[in-house]
């Protein structure tokens, strides 16, 4: 029981990190992150949708919400006092904010990744990954932290430092509130996420889906990376793909700041997440806007994908 009458579940997110005895700056890096998810929330509520005329490293029209999301999370890391570098899916580059990197974290983040599906209501979130020091081109595995905000019917956060996933969620006073602690994947899944175009599939992730149905899984695909991870995590049976097409050898999705926090997330809930044929956290890391191929989710499904694409293609 923590203080007067508290149960552990309504902790809230900064007196959760300081039981968990974390890192006095990360704690503080985490807590300026949930704190700009604030205005990110209230910004998707009522913000303008229109598109900001500018367009991000990818050519893709910017929404006016990815740019506000940007620059919210962008001036609380700015102002933290505990970030060296940042590198966000809305800039096109990697900013220097301190070249002191003494007790300093790096941040690679999506603000608000899924963004097109905010003017047809659908769930979108906030992805974050953490590195200590200044590096941000290294192996996923060497994470110190990651974490995802979701905005759908309810807003939560789901962050993992190495020791466990767990889950928080916006009270009506805008606190996170602990709710899950210790979330965990089961071996097998029974819903499978396929994105990408499914004529473009090669044979083998063709006969994954295939062995996914014929297993009775269920077709759960939002278009939003976050809300749909997050189905499979809290579920914990399931397994999310954007794999290699044909044509696009990379798939879809960046490795920086959506494939390496998710993965770490998955793998600390005891998932797997793969390119279909390595492990999405061993990956080098290139350039800033790698893509992978992934496959993510529980463990058996996982490695019964990466049999059939080492079989087939
Ligand atoms: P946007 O951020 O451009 O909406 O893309 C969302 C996303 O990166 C990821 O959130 C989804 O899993 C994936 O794209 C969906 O891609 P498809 O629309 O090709 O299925």
């Amino acid at each position: 029981m923590g203080e007067a009458g508290q149960t552990k579940f309504q902790m809230d997110l900064r007196r959760y990190l300081r039981e968990q005895e974390e890192d006095r700056n990360l704690t503080r890096l985490i807590c300026e992150i949930a704190d700009a998810s604030k205005y990110i929330v209230n910004s998707i509520r009522t913000g303008d949708l229109g598109v900001a005329g500018t367009s991000n490293l990818y050519g893709e029209d910017q929404l006016a919400l990815d740019v506000l999301s940007d620059r919210i999370l962008r001036k609380r890391l700015l102002h933290s006092g505990v970030v060296a570098n940042i590198v966000s899916e809305e800039t096109s580059d990697i900013i220097s904010i301190s070249t002191n990197f003494d007790g300093r974290y790096s941040v690679a983040y999506d603000p608000l990744d899924g963004s097109s599906l905010v003017d047809v209501n659908l769930a979108v979130g906030t992805i974050v990954s953490i590195y200590e020091g200044g590096e941000l081109l290294q192996p996923g595995r060497n994470q110190v932290a990651a974490l995802y905000i979701l905005y759908g019917p309810r807003t939560t956060l789901v962050y993992s430092t190495g020791r466990g996933v767990h889950e928080f969620a916006m009270n009506q006073l805008m606190e996170y509130t602990l709710v899950r602690e210790n979330v965990r994947m089961q071996p097998k899944g029974s819903i499978y996420s396929p994105g990408g175009q499914r004529n473009l599939y090669t044979p083998g992730t063709e006969s994954f889906v295939r062995y996914m149905e014929e297993n009775g899984a269920k077709l759960r695909y939002s278009g939003g990376f976050v809300p749909d991870i997050n189905q499979i995590l809290m579920k914990g049976k399931g397994v999310f793909m954007y794999p290699h097409l044909q044509g696009s050898p990379d798939g879809k999705l960046r490795l920086l700041y959506e494939l390496n926090p998710m993965s770490y997330l998955i793998e600390q809930a005891g998932g797997a997440a793969s390119t279909g044929r390595e492990r999405i956290l061993d990956l080098q890391p290139r350039q800033i806007d790698d893509r992978a191929p992934v496959f993510i989710g529980c463990k058996e499904d996982v490695a019964k994908a990466e049999e059939l694409i080492r079989a087939q293609g």
